[in-house]
């Protein structure tokens, strides 16, 4: 399992003092690590400018694939135009990565150059 999606299982009953003792309950300072959560890290999908896709386009591609409504898919598609690169959403590594191939895919269906990247968050 992932370190990250570890969290009590029914053999691991919630820990007291922070490290799995009752020092806690005793008036004792833990001094055992801090027991991992569980939340994965979080990845950006970056958009980037080009001179060619349309902002049509792009709009679209916010709206279908980052379920962004008109506004926000607007605003976000002219950031990205003024300024070289702007974030679509944040997601888990697996999700981010899904999104960015369905970006390519669409574009290159159109012929269109947009490209698209994950960053860590
Ligand atoms: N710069 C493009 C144009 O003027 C529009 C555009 C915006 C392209 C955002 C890509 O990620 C992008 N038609």
């Amino acid at each position: 399992m992932a370190k990250w999606s570890m969290g009590p299982t029914p053999e691991e009953p919630p820990r007291r003092g922070g490290d799995g003792s009752d020092a806690g309950r005793r008036g004792e300072t833990a001094t055992q690590t801090r027991r991992r959560v569980a939340r994965p890290p979080r990845f950006k999908v970056v958009l980037f400018n080009d001179d060619y896709t349309p902002m049509e386009f792009v709009v679209g591609v916010l709206e279908r694939i980052f379920n962004k409504g008109p506004a926000e898919a607007t605003q976000i598609m002219l950031h990205v135009h003024k300024n070289g690169t702007g974030i679509a959403g944040v997601y888990v590594l697996e999700v981010a990565e899904t999104k960015v191939a369905a970006v390519h895919r669409l574009a290159e269906e159109r012929g269109y150059p947009l490209r698209s990247g994950v960053e860590p968050e």
